[in-house]
């Protein structure tokens, strides 16, 4: 009995340390964080490629971190504004790309183009 008192106030600490990190950037980028101020403003970042979508004009992304954003490195899609810009990627290319975040909040890439 006493192994297990030690043991699991050490594994619920291990929980609460883990679990928030990626729940509170997922809130970053739904847009409740603070750049309400710069609404256009464009952000820079860069990731590769794990699929696009042309009928959606949608692509997931693997980005590192952005810190004009707050944002750490992850996995997520992106709308593309530009159509074309989709022409000039692959799955597996590693990109740069431009996003901006809408007036409803949600984050658009305006720009995605090969890293040279
Ligand atoms: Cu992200």
């Amino acid at each position: 009995m006493k192994k297990i008192s030690r043991t699991l106030p050490i594994l619920a600490l291990l929980g609460m340390l883990f679990i928030p990190a990626h729940a509170d950037n997922m809130k970053g980028m739904a847009g409740m964080e603070t750049d309400k101020h710069t609404p256009m403003s464009s952000h820079k970042g860069q990731g590769s490629v794990n699929s696009i979508d042309t009928a959606t004009n949608t692509v997931n992304l693997t980005h590192g971190p952005i810190k004009s954003l707050g944002w750490m490195g992850m996995t997520m899609s992106f709308k593309v504004k530009n159509k074309t810009s989709l022409d000039r990627i692959k799955v597996g290319m590693k990109v740069d790309f431009d996003v901006t975040k809408e007036p409803d909040g949600t984050f658009v890439i305006t720009t995605i183009t090969p890293v040279k």
